[in-house]
């Protein structure tokens, strides 16, 4: 490796938990300390596939679930050659959503295991880290109604959020547990603080495969 590499962190949470928000400050953050970094979001709905999940996500068109489900991890698989291209020149990459909500969404659907569900994500770049940005169903209510697109339900939500609490069980995985009822401003130290210390220990370790 020419240089130190770039650190790949995820924020993942419930809706309206706040992670484009924070993904954009800690973004702003790091630019501005002059430390590179890009901002990267999944569904990433500008690609060919991005499109076709999108279409789904606005209940223009309906997909078969196990159908979908492979489309979102194709979504992540086709930026990995950009993602690894830029974490290797030393850029730190701030990811709205991963493979962790891929698992989630589709596992809470009936019929899914959690095995299955991983198993097309196995072998992704494996983040450095992933902030949790827990909020409680009351609390993200007062943040302003679901909107229209399919997953956005109460009961749908909450069983997300089970699926979450599963993963958060894997030690393998380095989680941390946000408490996102905070102030944005709060919040925001929170993760950069996380996010520091885990661009220092990047620098020093070759990117991981994600659940290998
Ligand atoms: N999905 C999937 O099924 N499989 C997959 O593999 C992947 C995703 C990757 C994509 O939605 C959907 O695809 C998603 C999962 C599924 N479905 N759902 N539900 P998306 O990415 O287009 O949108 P989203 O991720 O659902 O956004 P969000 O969860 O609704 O919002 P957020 O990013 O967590 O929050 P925000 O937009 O930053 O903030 C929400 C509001 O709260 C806003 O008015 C803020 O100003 C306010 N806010 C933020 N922070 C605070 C604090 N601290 N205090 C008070 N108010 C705040």
């Amino acid at each position: 490796m020419a240089c130190k590499r770039g650190a790949l962190i995820v924020l993942e949470g419930v809706d309206r938990a706040g992670k484009t928000t924070q993904c954009n400050k800690l973004f702003e953050a790091l630019q501005q300390s002059g430390r590179p970094a890009e901002m990267m979001r999944f569904p990433d709905r500008t690609t060919t596939i991005g499109k076709l999940i999108s279409a789904y996500l606005e209940n223009k068109s309906d997909l078969e679930d196990h159908t979908v489900h492979l489309l979102f991890s194709a979504n992540r698989w086709e930026m990995v050659p950009l993602m690894k291209k830029k974490l290797e020149q030393g850029t730190t990459l701030v990811v709205d959503r991963y493979a962790f909500s891929g698992v989630a969404f589709t596992g809470a659907k009936p019929g899914f295991c959690l095995d299955w569900c991983k198993s097309p994500d196995v072998g992704l770049p494996k983040p450095d880290l992933v902030m949790f940005l827990q909020l409680s169903p009351s609390e993200a209510a007062l943040r302003g109604q679901f909107g229209e697109e399919r997953y956005e339900k109460s009961d749908f939500q909450r069983a997300v959020q089970n699926k979450f609490q599963q993963l958060m069980k894997d030690r393998s995985v380095n989680w941390q547990v946000i408490d996102a009822s905070q102030s944005v401003e709060d919040v925001h130290k929170d993760i950069m603080n996380h996010s520091l210390k885990a661009m220092t220990c990047a620098q020093n370790q070759a990117l991981a495969e994600l659940w290998k």
